[in-house]
């Protein structure tokens, strides 16, 4: 089993602290997206879709997106359980992570492919990569993450972590969106004390250093 990753990608970091925190450690491989190295014969043997995560089975079958790949360790590892332990708290998570991703995540990783010179051919992740980025995605996508950062604050004003009383898959998703955000110079504002309290107490983990 292999995990093809990136260092700096937000959604390959989501697999990398999901195990972390799961202590689970697998052989991992970087590629490197900007120089286009997913998208060579080689990788898209492996992933036709041409995306990060990827995790490579033993059968050399491969599995790709990241709640996927969660999922899938986290039937293997139930322990700390980080997707819910029975059907409500299963689907409340489910529904969290996908505000952190539908609302918080994705537009601003919009912002960034449409706004990065070197995504400027490239502005859709993976195949077919032939989308030029358009200054207006890049505006509203940012536009929308700062929408996020107050909802983002609000709900944090009355519950420990994103879903609840326990750290789960949804902190992680909103962790690394609001971590990518700082390397684009979008901070969390002063005033937004919840968000900001929730970010430290996150940031303290050891999984989520990596
Ligand atoms: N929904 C997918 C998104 C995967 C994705 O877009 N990954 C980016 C890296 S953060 C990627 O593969 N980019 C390929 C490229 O830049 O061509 C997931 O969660 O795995």
């Amino acid at each position: 089993m292999k995990l093809y990753d990136m260092n700096m990608a937000p959604n390959p970091r989501r697999v990398r602290i999901f195990l972390a925190e799961k202590n689970i450690d697998i052989p991992m491989m970087e590629i490197d997206l900007i120089e286009g190295e997913n998208l060579n014969e080689d990788f898209l043997k492996i992933n036709p879709r041409g995306t990060l995560p990827t995790l490579e089975l033993d059968d050399g079958s491969c599995l790709d997106e990241s709640v996927a790949i969660c999922r899938y360790f986290e039937e293997l590892h139930p322990e700390p359980c980080l997707m819910g332990a029975d059907a409500l708290s299963k689907a409340r998570i489910e529904a969290c992570q996908r505000h952190m991703e539908f609302d918080g995540l994705i537009p601003l990783l919009e912002s960034f492919r449409n706004s990065f010179p070197a995504f400027s051919e490239r502005a859709v992740p993976g195949l077919p990569a032939e989308y030029k980025a358009i200054a207006e995605l890049a505006e509203r996508g940012q536009r929308r993450y700062r929408l996020f950062m107050k909802t983002f604050n609000d709900r944090l004003a009355s519950r420990d972590y994103v879903a609840g009383k326990d750290f789960s898959i949804a902190d992680i998703t909103a962790f690394c969106a609001i971590d990518f955000a700082k390397m684009m110079k979008i901070e969390l504002p002063e005033e937004y004390t919840h968000a900001r309290r929730w970010f430290e107490q996150v940031s303290a983990r050891p999984g989520t250093g990596v």
